[in-house]
């Protein structure tokens, strides 16, 4: 149910918050469609619908099948699938990426965004980020980011026959950007007279940087633009930072605006950030044949025509025929590890053996999507091993377990798992929370008394039941890219580890009671 539309005069950023990166854009008619990276889990390339570019909605997945997206048992995490290009050419929707656990580059297509898509057609091109566009001859041209190396460390450009997964012509060096490390994410646009090439170099950390440069032909030469970087945050205090990894699209009413990745780091020095990189709106102007663009706010002027609409409810009661597309799980969701119809109304899950600091455990969940979120399961076992966890991956989570009519909150951290506290719950359904929050701070008396300053920017507590009080509370520096490292982003899921388990309901949304202020602690 979504409220009555009314005009947005502003957007709130990220447009769709949560680690969603690289994202890539197309526009059908008045109707827009996003494609992000999902890296090892599955189902992979979460793909969106937006009426107006503020407003977006999950309608499916493009790889939701095993045979699209082969992933081997052992895949590191951050590995598997990799940026894709979303594309609509000719009647069809065309989405390119690269799965670098198997296979390297390929092509997908369908008639509707939401699928059917169709199976792999691997494409013998080099390297990652691939692009596609079509020239007016019909020609299909891409871009993609070399091996990187001594050969070229920069763009390179093949013609390609996308439909036979064939290369026509090159690959042949385009761009090697402004001479910041790892130029990638390589987009070209036939704009004009010119064939545009934007890239993002500098590396997806704080250096990020969005450049471009142009051309008569794919073929080149390639001519870098004067105020290049066109976007870069770095080495700025700007609360929005990694900016970079960027695609353009335009309105009907022919407004220029960029999708990219971004972080919101928090805390102190060094600073951390924990959602992953998310996807950022911006407007785009042209000035003397190049793009403005910049700098990214975290409230911005709206698209023309853009609608206030009610968040969907983010509510799960596990009653519907299948799960709902934002539902995912590290590397595969085996036949038989899940379950929506052997008790009405609840999601059962089966252990497969595996814990969760190893692949392959049984694991469903969602992307943290709120600094400030809540997380809530009721949970129901008669035997076995079961819980709400907040990971990051195999080797960076934290656990709310129950487990012999006990429930204990475990922390994972690289090579070291403690146990960190443990409370005797009646056996039977029991709701489990975990809370996001931010800026837990020390009382006054308790510096005091230490003698220090000390803020935990970030900071996890778990709850049973509605017991205001939490069973523990955990640094959530641990659970943050800068310490697990990669390319993903916090996962909130419930996971079985022996025996089986049941959950009535999962809902996860902003946390609405705001961080508890001292008074409520000391
Ligand atoms: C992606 C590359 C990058 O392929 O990191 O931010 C890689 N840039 O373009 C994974 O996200």
């Amino acid at each position: 149910m979504t409220s009555p539309k009314s005009e947005a005069s502003f957007y709130d950023n990220p447009v769709i918050p949560g680690f969603h990166p690289d994202p890539s854009v197309c526009r059908v008619g008045d109707d827009y469609y996003l494609v992000c990276s999902s890296f090892e889990y599955f189902p992979g390339v979460p793909i969106f619908h937006s009426p107006d570019l503020v407003n977006w909605r999950q309608i499916g997945n493009v790889l939701d099948r095993p045979s699209q997206l082969p992933l081997p048992a052992d895949a590191m995490a951050s590995d598997g699938i990799y940026a894709p290009t979303i594309r609509h050419h000719d009647g069809r929707f065309w989405m390119i990426t690269t799965n670098v656990s198997h296979g390297g580059n390929f092509v997908v297509t369908a008639e509707r965004p939401e699928g059917p898509w169709s199976e792999p057609v691997w494409i013998d091109l080099p390297g990652i980020d691939p692009d596609l566009v079509w020239d007016d001859d019909g020609n299909c041209w891409s871009a993609f980011a070399g091996a990187h190396g001594p050969a070229f460390d920069g763009v390179q450009i093949a013609r390609v026959d996308p439909e036979a997964g064939k290369v026509l012509e090159g690959p042949f060096p385009a761009w090697a950007g402004t001479g910041l490390q790892w130029p990638e994410a390589p987009h070209l646009y036939r704009i004009g007279e010119w064939w545009y090439l934007m890239i993002a170099e500098g590396g997806t950390e704080r250096g990020h940087a969005v450049t471009m440069a142009r051309a008569p032909s794919p073929r080149g030469p390639w001519e870098s633009a004067p105020g290049n970087p066109i976007l870069s945050h770095r080495s700025t205090s700007h609360p929005i930072q990694s900016t970079g990894h960027a695609d353009l699209v335009t309105t009907p009413d022919g407004e220029w605006w960029m999708v990219l990745l971004a972080t919101r780091p928090v805390g102190y020095s060094p600073k951390f950030h924990v959602l992953g990189r998310e996807t950022f709106l911006t407007p785009v102007r042209w000035e003397d044949g190049w793009p403005r663009v910049g700098p990214v706010r975290l409230r911005e002027q709206a698209p023309g025509g853009a609608r206030t609409v009610e968040v969907a409810p983010q509510r799960d009661d596990f009653d519907s025929a299948g799960l709902a597309p934002w539902w995912i799980s590290p590397r595969s969701r085996p036949d038989g590890s899940w379950s929506l119809v052997e008790r009405p109304g609840w999601l059962a899950l089966h252990a497969t053996g595996s814990t969760l600091d190893e692949p392959g455990c049984t694991f469903l969940g969602r992307r943290q999507q709120h600094p400030e979120s809540r997380t809530a399961v009721l949970l129901d076992h008669v035997a076995g091993r079961a819980g709400l966890t907040v990971r990051l991956d195999e080797g960076h989570h934290y656990d709310l377990e129950v487990a012999d009519g006990q429930a204990t909150v475990i922390a994972r951290i690289g090579p070291l798992r403690t146990s960190v506290a443990t409370r005797a719950v009646v056996p039977g359904p029991v709701t489990l929370v975990i809370t996001t929050r931010s800026a837990r701070k020390w009382s006054e008396e308790e510096e005091r008394r230490a003698g220090l300053h000390v803020a935990a920017p970030d900071y996890i507590a778990f709850h049973i039941g509605e017991d205001p009080e939490p069973l523990a509370e955990l640094d959530g520096r641990y659970l943050s890219t800068e310490v697990a490292t990669g390319f993903t982003g916090r996962v909130i899921g419930m996971y079985v580890t022996e025996g089986t388990a049941w959950f009535d309901w999962f809902d996860h949304g902003p946390l609405d009671d705001g961080p508890p202020d001292d008074a409520e602690r000391s």
